[in-house]
C-alpha cells in the first residue's frame, strides 16, 4: 500500500476530488499554504494499493494544470522605501507536486 501526498492549486481541487471519488479512490483534502508564495493550496492524502498508484497519478495529471502566478517582492530592509518600485515577478505553479510514500501499516477502526 502507498500514500500519495499531492499538493495542487485550489482551483483544481474540486475537480480532482470529484474525479478521485468517481474512480473509487479514498482521499482526504487538507487546506495548506505554499512556503514560497504564502498563498493557499490544497494537499490531498490518498491511500491506495500499489497497483493503483499509476491510475491515481493519471487522474491528478489530467485534472491539474500549471498556471502563471504573480508575486510582489517585499521592499528591501533598511532601504529607502520611497524610491523602491516593487516589480511583480511571474512564477509557474503546478500542475501538482506529488510524493508517493510506502505505508508500513494501515488500520481503519
Ligand atoms: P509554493 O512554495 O508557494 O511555491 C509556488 C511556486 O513558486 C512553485 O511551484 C515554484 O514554481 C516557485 N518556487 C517555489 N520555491 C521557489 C524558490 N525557492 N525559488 C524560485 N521559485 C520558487 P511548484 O513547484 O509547482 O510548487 C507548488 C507548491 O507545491 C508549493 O507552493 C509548495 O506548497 C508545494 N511544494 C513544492 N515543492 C515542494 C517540496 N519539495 N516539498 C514540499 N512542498 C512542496
Amino acid at each position: 500500500m502507498k500514500l500519495i501526498v499531492a499538493v495542487v492549486q485550489d482551483q483544481d481541487s474540486s475537480r480532482l476530488s470529484s474525479a478521485l471519488t468517481k474512480a473509487d479512490f479514498r482521499a482526504t483534502k487538507l487546506a495548506s499554504t505554499g512556503g514560497f508564495l504564502r498563498s493557499g493550496n490544497t494537499t490531498f492524502l490518498i491511500g491506495t494499493d500499489d497497483e493503483l498508484v499509476s491510475n491515481a497519478l493519471d487522474l491528478i495529471r489530467d485534472n491539474c494544470r500549471s498556471r502563471e502566478q504573480m508575486i510582489a517582492p517585499v521592499s528591501p530592509m533598511g532601504g529607502n522605501a520611497d524610491s523602491y518600485i516593487p516589480y511583480p515577478v511571474e512564477v509557474e505553479v503546478g500542475g501538482a507536486t506529488i510524493f508517493v510514500l510506502p505505508i508500513e501499516q494501515f488500520h481503519h477502526f
